[in-house]
């Protein structure tokens, strides 16, 4: 690995005064990074630990909803009672990133910022409405997460930007949500195919009012399925209503061949995720 400087500010100004180096890069949990900077994949001369930085590290419920620090560690998203009961895609797929170790680590924030096609937590935070918050050289900026990433690996933000935070709608009424993945292993493995997403019923649970959804892996960046919410609002949480969800998911993705599943593979899964997601969260909402 190449000699870089490590700094470890405790202000989120001072983080952003290291990053405007254009060789510098920050590191949240760094289950990422120091993977890549020991490869090669990503150099740099400045490593700035934003961990220590306190408006990272918020991570607070109330009646506007939920705000959580870009570099919360999935450790601490599983185990707060307010995220398991309000938000629990968010929890489904902090207990599946890595193992206990890289959960005390790793960060939502950094899942996002790494911009995999098949990170795991974009696909839930899209379904549950996140928005980010950015702070960089030039002010504050918002973005919701189904604008950030670009490409595989790559985002929207600039040199010397910070995702700052993830801020959550509150759920409404009867609503809830779920993530789900295919891998070909029990655990330890990348997503071929990930669906979060999000459900409200009316007060009889009978309609659904909105739902938001999800799909990673099937695309060159995680994206919301539009076509499939326009499609669920104002039907019956049905099994024909889901299988129909899944069958329009199919015709927007986009996915590739590889060693972990064919495009007709993923094409297939794609349909059977969507389905079973979306009723397990229609199943969770209708028990609020
Ligand atoms: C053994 C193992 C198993 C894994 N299993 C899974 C899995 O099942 N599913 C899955 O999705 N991922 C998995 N991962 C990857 C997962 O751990 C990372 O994607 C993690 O979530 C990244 O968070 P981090 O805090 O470690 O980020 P880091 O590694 O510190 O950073 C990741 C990238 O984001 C940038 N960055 C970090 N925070 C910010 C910020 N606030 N603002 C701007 N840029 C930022 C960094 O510069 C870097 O480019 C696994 C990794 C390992 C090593």
């Amino acid at each position: 690995m190449r000699d870089f400087e490590y700094e470890s500010p405790d202000s989120l100004d001072g983080a952003i005064q290291l990053l405007n180096h254009p060789q510098s890069k920050p590191l949240a949990g760094g289950t990422d990074l120091i993977d890549h900077l020991r490869t090669g994949r990503v150099v740099a001369d400045v490593v700035v630990d934003i961990k220590k930085i306190p408006e990272l590290n918020v991570l607070e419920f109330s009646e506007n909803g939920l705000r959580l620090g870009a570099a919360v560690c999935c450790h601490d998203i599983c185990a707060n009672a307010d995220i398991q009961a309000n938000y629990p895609a968010l929890k489904d797929v902090c207990s599946i990133i890595g193992g206990i170790q890289i959960q005390s680590r790793a960060s939502v924030g950094g899942n996002l910022c790494n911009s995999g096609a098949a990170a795991d937590s974009t696909p839930a935070l899209i379904a549950l409405g996140g928005v980010c918050h950015l702070a960089g050289p030039d002010g504050e900026r918002q973005v919701p997460v189904e604008d950030f990433c670009t490409g595989p690996s790559q985002n929207i933000l600039k040199q010397g930007e910070l995702l700052k935070e993830i801020r959550f709608p509150l759920p409404q009424g009867k609503s809830s949500s779920h993530y789900r993945r295919f891998i070909p292993r029990y655990e330890m493995d990348i997503a071929v195919v990930g669906v979060g997403a999000s459900v409200e019923l009316d007060d009889s649970g009978k309609t659904i009012t909105s739902a938001r959804v999800g799909l990673g892996a099937v695309a060159a960046s995680p994206f919301l399925a539009e076509k499939v919410n326009e499609f669920l609002a104002g039907k019956e949480p049905t099994e024909e209503t889901f299988t129909e969800a899944g069958n329009i998911a199919r015709s927007l993705i986009s996915p590739i061949d590889d060693h972990r599943g064919t495009r007709e593979f993923r094409l297939h899964v794609t349909g059977v995720l969507v389905k079973r997601v979306l009723t397990e969260a229609a199943t969770r909402a209708l028990s609020k």
